[in-house]
Parts: C-alpha cells; sequence; structure tokens
C-alpha cells in the first residue's frame, strides 16, 4: 500500500481563454471521485476547497483577456501552492492552464527554499510559451511556460525570482505551436517532443531520459496535465481539441512511469471544461490518470461500479 499525503486543491480558473467551462472542473472531479480512488490505493487525502482569486488593481490592456482576473488567481494560487506542498502532494484541479502561473511559481519557490533544482514535465499539445507580447489571442492559458521560465513581457504578473531553467522542463504531445512560440523555442534548451516524435520511438524512452535527469539531480517534480494532451476521440472535452494525440495507453504509461519513478512532487490537472463533456468520460479518464500517477496499476483498475 501507498501512503503519501495528498492535497486537493481546487482552482476554478476560467478566465485564460474566452470559451467558459473550466470552473466547473474541480467539481466534476469531485464528482468522478478522485478523492476516493486515491484513498483505495492507501493515500491519505484532503480536499482543501477551492481557492478564490485576489484582487488585482492591475488594469485591463486591449488585446488580452482578463489580465487583471488571471494576475489575481496567480498571486492566490502562488501561495495555496506553497501552503499545500509543504503539507504533502498537491494535485491542483483546474480551471484552465493559466492556473499554472501561479503553482508552478508556488512550488518554485518551495523547492528553493529547500535548496533543490525544479523540474517541470508539460503533457500538452500546445507550448504554452507565449508572452503577453506575442499572443495573439490574448488568452493566457497559453503563456505559463513563457512566464515560468523567466521571459520577459509580463508586466503586471508577480516577478519570477525561481525561473525554472530551460533544460529542466519537457514538453511532450506537441502537435500545435504558434510561429512566435515556435521560433522562441527553437532558441531555448527545452526538451520538447512532439506527436511525430512519439509516433516513431514511443513515449517511455524520452519521458525516461528526462526521469533519469531529475533522479540525479535530486530534483523536485511537477506534472502538468492538460486535458488536450489526449486524443480528442478519448478526451472530447476541451476547447482547444487538436486530433492526432496521446492514446489511453500512452497517457497511462506516462502516469506508471511517474509513480515508478517516485519523483512528482505536485501535478496540475487543466483544461477540462465540463460543459464539452460526453457523460463524463473525459472527467473520468483523468481521474484514472491521476490514479495511475499515484500507483493504481493497469491490472488492479476496479471495473465501473453503480453505473
Ligand atoms: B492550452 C494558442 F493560438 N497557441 O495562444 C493560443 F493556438 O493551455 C492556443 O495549451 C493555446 O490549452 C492553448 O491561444 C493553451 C492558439
Ligand atoms: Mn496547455
Ligand atoms: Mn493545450
Ligand atoms: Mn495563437
Amino acid at each position: 500500500m501507498q501512503n503519501k499525503r495528498i492535497l486537493l486543491v481546487g482552482a476554478p480558473v476560467d478566465s485564460g481563454k474566452i470559451r467558459l467551462g473550466c470552473l466547473m472542473g474541480p467539481d466534476a472531479y469531485r464528482t468522478a471521485r478522485l478523492g476516493s480512488a486515491l484513498q483505495d490505493i492507501g493515500h491519505d487525502v484532503t480536499d482543501l476547497g477551492n481557492v478564490a482569486p485576489d484582487r488585482s488593481d492591475v488594469a485591463p490592456r486591449a488585446g488580452l483577456n482578463s489580465l487583471p482576473e488571471t494576475i489575481g488567481w496567480t498571486t492566490a494560487l502562488s501561495r495555496a501552492a506553497r501552503e499545500a506542498i509543504a503539507k504533502g502532494l498537491p494535485i491542483f484541479l483546474g480551471g484552465d492552464h493559466s492556473l499554472s502561473l501561479g503553482t508552478v511559481h508556488g512550488v518554485a519557490a518551495h523547492a528553493a527554499a529547500q535548496g533543490k533544482p525544479q523540474f517541470v514535465l508539460w503533457l500538452d499539445a500546445h507550448s504554452d510559451f507565449h508572452t503577453l507580447e506575442t499572443t495573439d489571442s490574448g488568452n493566457l492559458h497559453g503563456t505559463p511556460l513563457g512566464y515560468l521560465t523567466g521571459r520577459t513581457g509580463f508586466d503586471g504578473f508577480p516577478a519570477v525570482p525561481h525561473p525554472i531553467p530551460e533544460e529542466n522542463v519537457c514538453i511532450i504531445g506537441l502537435r500545435s505551436v504558434d510561429t512566435a512560440e515556435r521560433k522562441m523555442l527553437e532558441a531555448t534548451t527545452i526538451r520538447r517532443h512532439d506527436m511525430r516524435d512519439i509516433d516513431e520511438n514511443g513515449i517511455a524512452k524520452p519521458l525516461g531520459a528526462f526521469l533519469e535527469l531529475v533522479a540525479q539531480a535530486d530534483g523536485a517534480l511537477h506534472v502538468s496535465l492538460d486535458v488536450d494532451f489526449l486524443d480528442p476521440s478519448v478526451a472530447p472535452a476541451v476547447g482547444t481539441t487538436v486530433p492526432g494525440g496521446a492514446t489511453v495507453r500512452e497517457a497511462h504509461l506516462v502516469m506508471e512511469m511517474l509513480h515508478d519513478s517516485g519523483l512528482m512532487t505536485s501535478m496540475d490537472l487543466v483544461e477540462l471544461n465540463p460543459m464539452l463533456d460526453e457523460r463524463g468520460r473525459t472527467a473520468q479518464l483523468m481521474v484514472d490518470l491521476a490514479a495511475s500517477a499515484l500507483g493504481r496499476r493497469v491490472f488492479d483498475r476496479p471495473t465501473p461500479r453503480g453505473l
């Protein structure tokens, strides 16, 4: 049996893009019984409820959607993340991906205080590497990796005293990268594996190599799982679907390897929009993936009950 202390932290952030619905994500995960799934494999689970955004007096900016609101979420979630990670392994229940502006900011501060290097695994169809200056859509869920790696162009946001070193970031699942992001990304040492790379080489090798680096550095590892990492045929409940994503088994294998490594110290589940789901199947898949990441094995997945 496992016995980690797991904290569920609701982050009903919906300010990172135009289409609404991600604010229902935390309750969809609760309804799909994330807490008891983790208890069933032996963990001590505490649901801390939902975080509320700080008030922000930053002025709105033309071309950027909900900038003040997103800054208010960033400061509140950074604080909540620092508090939660001091007690155990937080799982942040999104909410759109702009929540990672705050959660990773917070966990990185905790790692720095402990003298540990922070690593980030970004499972996503997109690179989310825009700045406030380069985004065309104005949707801030497309910016967290730019912010967290310390790029300039985030006026109004809290400073990033502990930027994630580029070589400590690994993105897997890429298949939709804007021109501005590609140009910036190509000038970095961020590790990136697009779906063609996964098709040719499988998902285990690049992930295993990254986990090896984390282990050698004795680092902290934050995992940010965007629903659109998955193929839309198995995970329809997301606004930014891109065909050609990870299969159910590829995603589970990532989670199983994360568990075996024992390295994951925090996790985001992001971009679930329950308004777009089909009978809860995407919420359920995300819950099953989180359970795999925390130790549920493929041969002891329960037959669904209560249908
Ligand atoms: B997600 C996009 F233009 N790049 O900037 C943008 F394609 O958190 C999409 O990964 C961003 O879902 C997707 O708006 C953000 C777009
Ligand atoms: Mn994303
Ligand atoms: Mn995405
Ligand atoms: Mn764009």
